[in-house]
């Protein structure tokens, strides 16, 4: 054994949050150095260093030990109270094979739920993909569909379009924008602290200069937001407060004023469209004796009635790009502001032109603006999954608790499946889901759940079969987003880390005890996969006229990038041009301004085009209400979701160790709260503490909290006990956005907030969970 430092070496890898180096000495990663080409590094790349080697790193194999003693009949309420005890590979994968074979020769393969979510960038070591594939190869499991991001979007938008492009991409680049683009008008804005991120890795933050590069063309910026800070001050952008969930309002009132003034383009109306005299009568209140006016908009969203009809004439006078972010679907009745916004966009006519019609998205992550070529990406085959049954994934709190119960979706009547294992691989599901203490009371439900984790999560702490997996920077893999031009090398830095072990080989191991070994490696390891994959999707490239080099040469580079497209991408141009050549694949082959289709659902208050309805949570409401504050739950500045949440970036931005609250001052004062004060936020559905930010960026009424801290209830175990640490979605509701699309609702909340004056209780989670150290298997 030698003491003496090595020097340290540099080893290529990439997140979500961009592409860095590890510099790596004596087994251990001790700093992050952002990739010499990023202009705009993310502050987060600082943060995994110190969580590789953290004390929430799950050491090997643990099972909860009433679930040892008593598998299946243990009292499943000790999830999250009980201690673990270690055991072995072998021992817990013999476990877990025959629990999984018990179940799918009882219950059937429809009794499996695969859980998954953001997880790390890397093609291979994609856990929901060799999930897919490991269930696939024992017969199946049922499968989630729509997301958390923009679920109302991924079904109301290709309703209305006939495709996700105007969600997902190619959208009109920042380029296009700034040659074109007059007036940019955003609901929800373009925060930057969301554009470090892309699904998948990226090699250059370039959104802010891209931003900067549009103020220096021109173009002019109006963005409606509760909040302030959803735009760079350099945008030198025009903020217009409005109530959240009020945007349908506002779009519906801008409508109006096309309408009224004579500012429509008719003809495009007449040619690309269908059922806009439906609209038309309900914005003139034909049916229901309210015109959709300015004024009636104005008084709904808190806004002058005169900034709507200005910047109404000013989109039908100039070159308008109209966007929304992802947020203000996230909301009740989330399908309805991005059917007005394209409604809206066909008004003014400019859907098709460079520059003009509509967007969404462009504040949510760093790509979306970019101009990328679409090349297929290094992916694990999944192979077919022969079980049909499928559950809208924001719904799996009313799944567990309500097996076997109809409900309506998208216009088909479904069936809640009854899931007896749930595999979470990739996610967190007290993070990602709404309403935590109900799905504490659906948690309790299935009969085994396994969570694959490297860290001690709120999900793995709640889990009966515990697995160690590897980080990013324990193995080696390929990074690629279809969001990006760099494909980039994620070599392995370390020695795993404790008993951690590479997901392929878990399944792997796992299908061997089910007898379909074969059918999940075909014959190959992970370093063999791994070429096999890259060299696969180099071919489809080829065949696209896109060259790359071969994998050996890639890996010495440690990276590769593709050219971006030589034409500038104008979304809908050949369906403007030449319409019966070109048709949307929609049942009209036009724009849908009113569906027959979805009114054709028979939903309740949905008349087949956009219409404002009244959330249930608002500011708007009549009277006085015990829960006065609208809540918005934002995506975190400091870290990605609830990844790294106990390391130093995030650590860095609490107040006394609790999640920030933004505030406005006045609704401080009036409660007595200073800023950096702990204070408890609550309503019916529950409780945290969070510390105060005061904060005059944000319109009175409103406050807000980051998604992500790690859940740390006071009484694990207990349904509605006090959570120590601030995630706010113990507060948020887990109804769905309606029958359309059944997606997430978490910005529609109301909440009250109070100094809390009681010493905060400790944090437990930022250490390990009580591991028993006798009796180990
Ligand atoms: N209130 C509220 N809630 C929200 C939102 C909101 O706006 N408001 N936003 C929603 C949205 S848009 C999203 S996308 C979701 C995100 O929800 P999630 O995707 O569930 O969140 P993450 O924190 O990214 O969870 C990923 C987990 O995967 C783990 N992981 C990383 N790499 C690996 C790996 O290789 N193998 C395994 N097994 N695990 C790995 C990480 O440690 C982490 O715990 O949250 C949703 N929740
Ligand atoms: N740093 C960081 N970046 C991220 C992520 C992360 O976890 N961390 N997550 C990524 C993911 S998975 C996603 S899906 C995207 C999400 O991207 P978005 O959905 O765009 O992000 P949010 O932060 O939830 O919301 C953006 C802004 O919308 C505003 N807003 C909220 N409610 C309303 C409303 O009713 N009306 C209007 N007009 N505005 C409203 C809020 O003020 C908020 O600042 O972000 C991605 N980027
Ligand atoms: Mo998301």
């Amino acid at each position: 054994m030698s003491n003496t430092l090595e020097e340290p070496r540099l080893v290529r890898t990439g997140s979500h949050w961009g592409m860095w180096s590890a510099a790596v000495g004596n087994g251990r990663v001790l700093e992050a150095r952002p990739f010499e080409r990023d202009p705009d590094p993310s502050p987060i790349v600082a943060a995994l260093p110190a969580m590789v080697h953290h004390a929430t790193r799950i050491a090997q194999p643990m099972i909860r030990l009433d679930y040892l003693k008593r598998r299946e009949r243990s009292d499943r309420s000790g999830r999250g109270r009980d201690p673990y005890v270690p055991v072995t590979w072998d021992a817990a994968l013999d476990l877990l094979g025959a629990e999984i074979g018990r179940i799918r020769a009882q219950h059937g393969n429809e009794a499996f739920y695969p859980g998954s979510g953001w997880a790390s960038a890397g093609r291979l070591h994609n856990p929901k993909t060799l999930m897919s594939r490991f269930f696939n190869a024992v017969g199946g499991s049922i499968d989630t569909v729509t997301n958390y991001s923009f679920g109302a979007a991924s079904v109301i938008v290709p309703h209305i379009v006939g495709s996700m492009a105007p969600v997902v991409g190619p959208l009109a680049s920042w380029a296009a924008i700034a040659r074109h683009t007059r007036l940019f008008v955003a609901f929800g804005g373009i925060p930057l602290k969301n554009l470090q991120i892309n699904q998948g890795g990226l090699g250059r933050h370039d959104a802010r200069q891209w931003l900067a590069r549009l103020r220096e063309a021109g173009v002019a910026f109006a963005y409606f937001s509760p909040q302030k800070d959803d735009f760079g001050d350099f945008l030198g952008a025009e903020w217009i407060p409005l109530k959240p969930g009020t945007d349908t309002a506002v779009m519906l009132g801008m409508a109006h004023t096309l309408l009224s003034e004579g500012l429509l383009a008719r003809a495009f109306l007449a040619s690309h469209c269908v059922g806009f005299e439906a609209f038309e009568a309900y914005l003139l209140g034909r049916g229901d004796g309210r015109a959709k006016t300015a004024d009636w908009a104005g008084g709904i969203a808190g806004v002058d009635p005169e900034t709507i009809r200005r910047l109404a004439r000013r989109a039908a006078a100039d070159r308008t790009m109209l966007s929304a972010s992802w947020s203000v679907q996230r909301a009740e009745n989330g399908e309805q502001p991005f059917w007005t916004l394209m409604a809206l966009a066909a008004m003014v006519g400019q859907i098709g032109l460079p520059g003009g019609g509509f967007g969404f998205g462009y504040g949510a992550i760093n790509g979306l603006g970019g101009a990328h070529r679409a090349v297929p990406l290094p992916t694990m085959p999944a192979g077919k999954n022969p079980v049909r049954t499928v559950v809208p994934v924001a719904r799996v709190t009313d799944m567990l608790l309500n097996p076997g119960a109809e409900y309506d979706f998208n216009g088909t009547r479904a069936r809640y499946p009854d899931v007896r294992l749930m595999y979470w691989c990739g996610g967190n599901a007290f993070h990602q889901q709404q309403d935590i203490n109900r799905l504490l009371r659906g948690w309790q439900k299935p009969e085994t759940i396994v969570v694959a984790e490297a860290w001690w999560t709120p999900t793995a702490r709640r889990a009966d079969i515990v697995l160690p997996v590897t980080t990013t920077l324990e193995r080696n893999d390929v990074g690629a987003s279809a969001f990006d031009s760099f494909w980039f090398a994620m070599e392995k830095a370390i020695d795993p880390v404790g008993q951690a072990r590479d997901e392929i080989a878990i399944f792997a191991d796992l299908a061997a005890r089910l007898g379909c070994e074969q059918a999940f490696t075909e014959g190959r390891d992970g370093g063999a996969w791994l070429e096999h994959i890259y060299m696969t999707a180099r071919e489809v490239a080829r065949a696209k006229g896109v060259e790359l080099p071969a994998f050996d040469e890639f890996w010495a580079r440690g990276y590769c990038e593709i050219a971006p497209p030589e034409a500038e991408h104008v979304p809908f141009a050949e369906f403007r041009r030449d319409r019966a050549a070109h048709p949307l694949r929609t049942p009209s082959g036009r724009i849908e301004i009113f569906s027959a289709k979805i009114a054709g659902f028979g939903y309740a208050g949905q008349p087949g085009h956009p219409v404002w309805i009244e959330p249930s949570e608002w500011l708007g409401a009549p009277g006085a209400r015990a829960y006065p504050l609208h809540l918005l739950t934002n995506q975190p500045k400091a870290r990605l979701h609830s990844q790294l949440d106990p390391g130093p970036v995030s650590r860095a931005a609490k107040i006394r160790e609790r999640e920030p609250i933004l505030i406005n001052p006045d609704d401080a004062a009036a409660r007595n709260i200073r800023d950096g004060d702990v204070v408890r936020v609550f309503n019916a559905r529950g409780a945290c503490l969070a510390g105060a930010r005061l904060a005059p960026t944000l319109m009175r009424g409103v406050v807000q909290m980051a998604t992500g801290a790690w859940f740390d209830p006071v009484e694990p175990g207990s349904p509605g006990a006090l959570d120590a640490h601030g995630n706010p979605n113990v507060l948020t509701r887990d109804v769905g956005t309606s029958p359309i699309a059944q997606s997430s609702t978490a910005q529609t909340c109301l909440v009250e907030v109070e100094r809390y004056d009681a010493a905060p209780p400790a944090l437990t989670i930022l250490e390990a969970p009580a591991i028993l150290r006798v009796g180990t298997a």
